[in-house]
């Protein structure tokens, strides 16, 4: 009767939370689908009953400023669970640290309460064992999106079109069987670290997927050429180095939920255990290529494994600020003296315009006054260009439309 009950009650407050209230179950009979096709056991977070967990764990997602309450219920095979919120800025009763706060037993639940700090992404996962909990599933990502809810990176922050997360981690596949999963079903054992084999991952998992799986992962193969902000988590026991197509000119804008004070220009960026970076990136070109993803050991340094993300940017002229390049027109064209830009504006953004020669070099660059939505159209005094072939380019912050123009 009281296992009815419980289930019942699960259910009842699964159908009647409204969005600041999140709902998960931990489970430790999970079932997770690798890139051979075979089947291995996980830990993990599940986002309802019927659910095996998800690798990596449901996305918990709330606006800066918003009361954040997390209802964890334990529905897994004896052992007891936590939810720590790693990087977020809340109580210690709160914080998922069993000797600090508490644990949630077998068919039992717990609450998490906390008013969404910082703007940035964070991660959830398991303390209790972490070592195995953790490496079993039990983790996912947090992304505290700024007050207003907007595409932006935080409150006053750079705004984005897409956002892609790569989330890391890996599986040692040895550290999934029943051996290791079932050892601390006595929650007041401590593991015997000569009991556990050294960490030997064998599969290398970006969202989960690796090798095939992440090739055949539609959501990460086509980034158009809008501004693209990506989350890069590691939650994995090797470091990894993400490196983007040099195309890209990606910029690390965050770190750890934090704006940092200046950006980086880099194409690798190191990613140690626990940490997160925001990175902005697009391209002025079309490519075809790949975001590399590598693992380190953490103790020799050796490179484990590579992953690869694919990104296609088809028409590096789709810029949204903008409209459709197709609508920047240049009349007359050639030119003689006066050089009239059309152009069709989606967003109200700053620009200015510069007027470079064929072979790079900057001719003449000026900032234009605010312009209204929608169509629009100045005039350049083209009279002191000598004859010759140019490019003309409207430029918003990273985004750069160009057109080619002939001078008489
Ligand atoms: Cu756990």
């Amino acid at each position: 009767m009281k296992v009815l009950f419980f289930f019942f009650w699960i259910f009842i407050i699964n159908i009647t939370f409204s969005q600041t209230n999140i709902f998960l179950i931990g489970r430790t009979l999970g079932e997770k689908v690798i890139a051979t096709g075979d089947t291995l056991r996980v830990f993990g977070f599940a986002p309802n009953l019927g659910a095996h967990p998800p690798i990596p764990g449901p996305l918990i997602e709330a606006n800066q400023g918003d009361s954040v309450h997390i209802d964890f219920w334990n529905v897994s095979q004896l052992h007891h669970h936590t939810i720590h919120l790693h990087g977020l800025d809340v109580n210690q009763a709160n914080d998922g640290v069993p000797m600090l706060s508490f644990s949630v037993d077998h068919m039992d639940h717990g609450w998490y309460h906390f008013k969404a700090p910082h703007a940035g992404t964070y991660l959830y996962h398991c303390h209790v064992g972490s070592t195995i909990h953790l490496q079993a599933g039990m983790y996912g990502p947090i992304i505290i999106r700024p007050s207003d809810g907007s595409n932006t990176t935080w409150d006053g922050g750079y705004p984005f079109d897409t956002e892609t997360m790569l989330f890391m981690s890996e599986f040692d596949t040895f550290w999934h069987t029943d051996s290791i999963l079932d050892h601390e079903h006595d929650t007041t054992a401590v593991y015997d670290p000569l009991e556990i084999p050294p960490y030997t991952p064998d599969y290398f998992l970006i969202n989960g997927l690796s090798d095939q799986q992440l090739k055949d992962s539609v959501e990460l193969l086509s980034i158009t050429n809008y501004e693209n902000y990506f989350r890069l988590v590691n939650i994995g026991y090797c470091s990894n180095k993400v490196i983007f197509p040099s195309a890209l000119s990606a910029e690390i804008i965050d770190s750890d939920g934090r704006p940092l004070p200046t950006i980086e220009t880099t194409d690798t960026i190191e990613i140690y255990p626990g940490e997160r970076y925001g990175v902005l990136a697009k391209s002025a070109i079309p490519i075809n290529d790949s975001i590399q993803i590598q693992y380190f050991d953490m103790m020799t340094g050796e490179l484990k494994n590579t992953q690869y993300v694919s990104v296609e940017i088809t028409d590096a002229n789709k810029l949204s600020e903008f409209g459709d390049l197709t609508e920047l027109t240049l009349v007359p064209n050639p030119v003689d003296n006066e050089l009239s830009v059309n152009f069709n504006l989606l967003k109200k953004i700053p620009l200015s315009y510069r007027i470079t020669s064929y072979d790079g070099k900057l001719i003449f660059a000026k900032n234009l006054p605010n312009f209204d939505l929608g169509k629009n159209s100045f005039k350049i005094n083209t009279s002191s260009l000598k004859s010759g072939r140019y490019l003309m380019s409207l430029i918003n912050h990273k985004n750069i439309v160009s057109k080619k123009f002939i001078k008489l």
